[in-house]
Order: structure tokens, then C-alpha cells, then sequence
């Protein structure tokens, strides 16, 4: 199906989801929502993928949900729709890493959905903000709670409260984002680590993301315990014999997901 909110790319391993309303800083409108979710998952099921990357422009990875449309709505159909549970539950579903390449604007829904890919890269000119607040409303997917355990208490009510943006580098400082290059060359940093990833065995990237992201669903000696599992169980795999045997044998890799 052709998407018009969003554009897609497949190339070397990588699916590239470009959100794609310029006039409105690539608002979250259901639409687009919709159409991302069923990007990621066909990304997902692809054999071909081994990594996802969702970007947007220079200008604003997205300027949060679409207030035009939100503006009339009332509790019912909001609670009726459940409106937005799909940015959380159909994205924290995927198997597959997703990079968010964040330039501009990440704001509200924006911010929100950036923190539900699996690391963020940004350029120095990113701004994060959850600025529901000053709508008279408060954040809906996350910008309490991933926020919270990424920044902390203090930043995280701050950011909550004020409405207030962040900078990019006050992004990396607090651990929101992994890096932070300039505006042109965001797209080559991100590619070079999603190809990074695609390089290395499915198995243990998906196993890797699984044991991570447990940590924030989890206690401590759980989570280790849960590590520990999936540690032995990559025993059972040929690509643990063929990393391990290329190490001593001073080659590359030839993984094979096997
Ligand atoms: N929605 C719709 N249109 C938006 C938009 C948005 N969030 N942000 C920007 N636009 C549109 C502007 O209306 C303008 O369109 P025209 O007027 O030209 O038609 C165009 O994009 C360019 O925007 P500006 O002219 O304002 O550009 P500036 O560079 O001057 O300012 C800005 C950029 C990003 C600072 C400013 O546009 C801004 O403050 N935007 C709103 C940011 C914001 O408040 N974001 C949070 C939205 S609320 C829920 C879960 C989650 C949520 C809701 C419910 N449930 C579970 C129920 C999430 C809520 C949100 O994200």
C-alpha cells in the first residue's frame, strides 16, 4: 500500500521510515500514526531488514500530536479510540532495533515517540520538549515515564511542568541521547550504526534488545537473571561458534543466523 504521511526505503539491510507532513513539522496525525505502525511491522517481518531507522526532516523529527485534530475532540472518543495506545503498544512490539535520527523539533507525541525507539542519535540542532502542559493537557505516551527513567526526576518534572525544550547537548548530558553530530551528518552517523547492527548476528541483536529493554520492566536480579537465559541460549546457536572461532582466527565474522 502506498503510505502518504510517511516514505519508505529498504536498502542494505536497513528500512528507512521517513515521517512526511512538512507542512505541519510532521504532526502525529492518526493517519500517520497508523501508516508508521504498519511500516515498522512490515519492516519487522521483512527477512530482507535487519534494522529501522525513523526519521524525520531537518527541520523536526515531529512537532508532537496533531493539535488541529485533537483540538475538537472530547473524553469519549479519546477513551473510546484509545486514542494513541498504538504509538506505545505496536512500537515497544517489534523485535527489530529502531534508531530515531532526531534534527529539529521532537515535541510531545514527538519526543514520545522517539523515546520508543530504541536509541535516539540527534543532530545539534534537536530540541525535545513535552510542552502538553501548555495545552492544558499533560503528556500521553510516555513523557512521564520513559522520560522519567531516561533523565531522571528533577529534568523530567522540569521538563513536565515548564513545558520548557531541551537542547541537544543537554540531551546527551542527561542520557536521552546516544550522540550528537552536526545537522549534515545525521543521516550518514545513523546509517553507519544501523549498518553496524545489520552486520551482526539477528540473534543476539534481538536477544540484546529484549534483555535492555527488560531492564525497565523488571527488578534488578530479575533482569540479570533474564541476561544470564539469554546468554546461555546463544550457546545453542552457530553464530556463537563462528563470532568466537573468527575472533581466535583473527577474521571477520561470517554470521549466519543460524
Ligand atoms: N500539531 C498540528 N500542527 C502543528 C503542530 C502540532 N503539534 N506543530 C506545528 N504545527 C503546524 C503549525 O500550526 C504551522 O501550520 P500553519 O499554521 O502554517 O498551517 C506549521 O506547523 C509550522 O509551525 P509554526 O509556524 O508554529 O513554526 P515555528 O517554527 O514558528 O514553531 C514550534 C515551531 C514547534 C515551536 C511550534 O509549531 C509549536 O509550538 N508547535 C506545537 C508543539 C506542541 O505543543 N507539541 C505538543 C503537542 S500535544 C494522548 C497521547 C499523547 C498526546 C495526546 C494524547 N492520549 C493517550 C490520548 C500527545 C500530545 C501532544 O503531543
Amino acid at each position: 500500500m502506498a503510505f502518504e504521511t510517511i516514505n519508505v526505503e529498504v536498502e542494505d539491510h536497513v528500512a528507512l521510515i521517513r515521517l512526511d507532513r512538512p507542512d505541519a513539522l510532521n504532526a502525529l496525525n492518526q493517519q500517520l500514526v497508523r501508516e508508521l505502525c504498519q511500516a515498522l511491522e512490515e519492516a519487522d517481518a521483512n527477512d530482507k531488514v535487519r534494522c529501522i531507522v525513523v526519521a524525520g526532516s531537518d527541520k523536526a523529527f515531529a512537532a508532537g500530536a496533531d493539535i488541529k485534530e485533537m483540538a475538537k475532540l472530547g473524553f469519549v472518543e479519546v477513551f473510546n479510540a484509545d486514542l494513541f495506545a498504538d504509538v506505545n503498544d505496536r512500537i515497544t512490539a517489534i523485535r527489530k532495533p529502531i534508531i530515531a535520527a532526531v534534527s529539529g523539533y521532537a515535541l510531545g507525541g514527538g519526543c514520545e515517540l522517539a523515546m520508543a525507539c530504541d536509541f535516539i542519535i540527534a543532530s545539534e540542532t534537536a530540541k525535545f520538549g513535552q510542552p502538553e502542559i501548555n495545552l492544558g493537557v499533560i503528556a500521553g505516551i510516555g513523557g512521564t515515564q520513559r522520560l522519567t527513567r531516561f533523565v531522571g526526576k528533577s529534568k523530567a518534572m522540569d521538563m513536565n511542568l515548564t513545558g520548557r525544550f531541551m537542547t541537544a547537548e543537554e540531551a546527551e548530558r542527561s542520557g536521552l541521547v546516544s550522540r550528537v553530530v552536526p545537522v549534515k551528518k545525521l543521516m550518514e552517523e545513523v546509517m553507519g550504526a544501523a549498518h553496524k547492527i545489520a552486520e551482526k548476528s539477528r540473534m543476539s541483536v534481538l536477544a540484546a534488545k529484549e534483555a535492555v529493554n527488560r531492564s525497565y520492566e523488571t527488578t534488578l536480579s530479575e533482569g540479570i537473571r533474564f541476561e544470564r537465559n539469554a546468554f546461555h541460549s546463544m550457546f545453542a546457536t552457530e553464530d556463537q561458534k563462528e563470532g568466537m572461532n573468527a575472533f581466535l582466527e583473527k577474521r571477520q565474522a561470517q554470521f549466519r543466523d543460524k
